[in-house]
């Protein structure tokens, strides 16, 4: 197995590197976790098991493959400087305090989208069969606007590329909200099978993703959501999702598939509500690998930064079929993994609302519309 990783961030910080921009003080999304990943990743000697790579900055004509141009050169002028200037497009175009005008933001957007893009590439020329962009993933970004700390879609601009070399994608995020900006862009196309696995209900964001928003048009069936409650385990939702995706692989034959890894569906997560631990959440990804078809993973959502570091650095071996000794080896940020210097997370606490009954409703439900696609 060839597997590719995007390298988006120096191990100095240099200005514009995605591991190096800063939301803003209390900000819950901390682009550090992407150095703190890294740095694992080289702790455990993954580095000799793959290629890294430095994504090239899209370009912003490649950036409005799926943008519109007015935001992408929105997006491209604007300062933290200059934006007391702009207050009607900050509206337009959704900038504000989910996501911030910051130093560097273009830059930042270029190399994580440009890292999905150039993953997207090397899979399609066969160079990979698996390709990494732990700094993508940001699933809520849409056509003319920001949306929950993303700015740019990268998966959408991933998934277009290699629908330049397979007629049908899949794309299956287990980020703990609804990956909209995705489900959005293909909503009425059969070419790509969005599948999201999210809290939903209480008002959590963005809102939508409930089980009867199924795609319309060509598309109808082709858009899959799992709505969950609160405090979902390993057991009950490794169990749902190897059912879901074992039964969509079946029937919809993708040529490839992209997987949004999302860690706020960890136990312990500031803004998340699930209790998967760490080998819950990769055995997802174990899952997925399975099936040998093109692979392009990105990141996502995750904001207690030590656990989201430990599981991408947990799936990136998964990935390599390589397991993880459980003792973290010494390395420039080990500081941030004591005290105990494990690989481990605590156990979530969440009350689990998902009873056996909601769970199976919600199961047949997606299987049912399953049954209405023919190929
Ligand atoms: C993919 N939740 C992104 C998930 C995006 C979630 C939200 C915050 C938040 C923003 C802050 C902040 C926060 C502690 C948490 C309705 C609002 C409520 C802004 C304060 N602290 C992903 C987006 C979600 C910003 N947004 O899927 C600055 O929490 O719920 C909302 C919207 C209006 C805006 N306010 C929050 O994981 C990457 N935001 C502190 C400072
Ligand atoms: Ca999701
Ligand atoms: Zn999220």
């Amino acid at each position: 197995m060839h597997v590719c990783l995007e390298l988006n961030y120096s191990s100095f910080h240099v200005a514009g590197d995605a591991g190096s921009v800063y939301f803003g003080p209390n900000h819950p999304m901390k682009p550090h976790r992407l150095c703190m990943t890294h740095h694992l990743v080289l702790s455990y000697d993954l580095h000799k098991k793959m290629e890294i790579y430095r994504p090239h900055k899209a370009y912003p004509v490649e950036l409005a493959q799926f943008h519109s141009t007015d935001y992408v050169e929105f997006l491209h002028r604007i300062t933290p400087d200059t934006q007391h200037l702009f207050s009607d497009e900050l509206a337009k175009y959704n900038l504000g305090e989910d996501c911030p005008v910051f130093d560097n933001l273009f830059e930042f957007c270029q190399i994580y989208a440009g890292g999905t893009i150039d993953a997207a590439c090397r899979l399609n020329n066969h160079l990979c069969d698996i390709a990494i962009n732990w700094a993508g993933g940001l699933h809520h970004a849409k056509k003319c606007e920001a949306s929950g700390f993303c700015y740019i879609n990268d998966l959408v601009l991933g998934i277009l590329e290699l629908l330049k070399c397979h007629s049908r994608v899949l794309y299956i995020d287990i980020d703990v909200h609804h990956g909209d900006g995705v489900e959005e862009a293909f909503y009425f196309t059969d070419r790509v099978m969005t599948v999201s696995f999210h809290k939903y209900g209480d008002m959590f964001f963005p809102g939508t993703g409930d089980a009867k928003e199924i795609g319309e048009r060509e598309g109808k069936f082709y858009a899959i959501n799992v709505p969950l409650k609160d405090g979902i385990d390993d057991s009950s939702f490794t169990r749902l999702f190897k059912t879901i995706i074992s039964k969509v692989v079946e029937t919809y034959q993708p040529g490839a598939i992209v997987l949004q890894c999302g860690a706020d569906s960890l136990a312990g997560d500031r803004l998340g509500c699930f209790n998967l631990s760490i080998d819950g959440h990769a055995e997802c990804v174990r899952f997925v690998k399975k099936f040998n078809l093109p692979l392009l993973v990105t990141g996502g959502g995750g904001y207690t930064k030590e656990n989201v570091a430990r599981c991408w650095a947990v799936e990136t071996g998964v990935l390599l079929d390589t397991e993880l000794p459980n003792e973290i080896p010494e390395n420039d940020y080990i500081k941030y993994f004591g005290p105990d210097f494990s690989l481990k997370i605590p156990n979530g606490h969440i009350e689990n609302l998902n009873s056996k009954s909601y769970l199976s409703t919600i199961k047949m439900q997606v299987l049912e519309n399953l049954r209405c696609i023919q190929h």
